[in-house]
């Protein structure tokens, strides 16, 4: 398939700055290596950052308007039968992405690469960061002021998995339970292996779906390999198995429908760690979304 970069350059969704500069980066660095087409979100440059430790819904407003430009170039692109690749930028940017799949793929399942469960409303957040409130936006758990671009169906939460989840708030748990999504934790992997891990949540995401949308946070990998974002999240999963991860979805393209890299934080980054990760990811990505047929797609049933 033809293949489209969705650089989107926001880091509204959190305090800490910098996750704005990883797709410039990133895109730059794939200069050598990536012949298809892109293009560059930015977050305007007048916008002051809202850092109230009070402000429950910290840039809510930019955000907003952000995704909703996102949002409609992306589903005009899956359309034209591009495959989306979108980088982030901070988490939040995944409302429009995986919302954009769900417009064009309606039927479509989610897997959720990410240290954190995404999973907070407005209600339950700690800090106010909306990073960490997109996979309930997505699933129709509350959240509806962050999808109102979207006029479609979401994302059933029982079509949802997260993978290598170790941080949840003590209230975004129980939005966790009720919404009904999967989680496997780092636990989790550590006891089946990736590999089955992998093998469950496709089952459950491709479950009479057209197609699954992968939401990749690098911060689900050990700060240790992969310092470089905004929210580092100690016993991560190691290099080895981010290998395994790779290989999976490599293997496994034909039923992949679009896909997001998020959270690379140059600034935060080491000796160009996790610039490294990011790129070796987006690679092999790349390579196997090229070589797919769009009429490949079987959902599992
Ligand atoms: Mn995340």
């Amino acid at each position: 398939m033809r293949t489209m970069i969705f650089g989107a350059g926001t880091d509204l969704g959190v305090h800490i700055d910098g996750a704005s500069l990883g797709p410039v980066q990133l895109m730059n660095d794939l200069k050598a290596f990536y012949k298809g087409e892109s293009m560059l979100f930015e977050q305007d440059k007048e916008i002051i950052k809202s850092r109230n430790l009070s402000d429950r819904r910290k840039n809510e407003y930019e955000i907003e308007k952000f995704n909703t430009n996102l949002y409609k170039n992306i589903v005009e692109k899956i359309k034209e039968e591009y495959f989306p690749i979108m980088i982030g930028g901070d988490h939040s940017a995944a409302i429009a992405s995986a919302l954009a799949s769900a417009k064009v793929n309606i039927d479509v399942g989610l897997i959720w690469i990410d240290a954190h469960t995404d999973y907070n409303t407005f209600e339950t957040t700690v800090t106010g960061n909306i990073h960490g409130l997109p996979l309930a936006a997505i699933n129709g758990y509350k959240n509806q002021e962050l999808r109102y671009f979207h006029q479609g169906k979401i994302i059933q939460p029982s079509k949802t998995v997260i993978i290598g989840a170790r941080s949840i708030d003590e209230k975004e748990k129980d939005n966790v339970r009720y919404s009904g999504v999967t989680v496997f934790s780092t636990e989790d992997i550590k006891e089946k292996g990736i590999d089955a891990i992998m093998d469950e949540a496709f089952k459950i995401a491709g479950f009479k779906t057209k197609g699954i949308h992968i939401s990749y946070d690098l911060d689900v990998i050990d700060p240790e390999i992969a310092p470089g974002v905004s929210i580092p999240e100690f016993d991560g999963i190691t290099e080895e198995e981010a290998m395994k991860i790779n290989e999976y979805l490599v293997k496994h393209m034909k039923d992949i429908i679009s896909f997001d890299l998020v959270e690379f934080n140059p600034l935060r980054d080491i000796e160009r760690k996790t610039e490294q990760i990011a790129l070796n990811i987006l690679a092999q990505i790349i390579r196997a979304a090229e070589n797919k047929k769009k009429v490949e797609y079987k959902s599992y049933e």
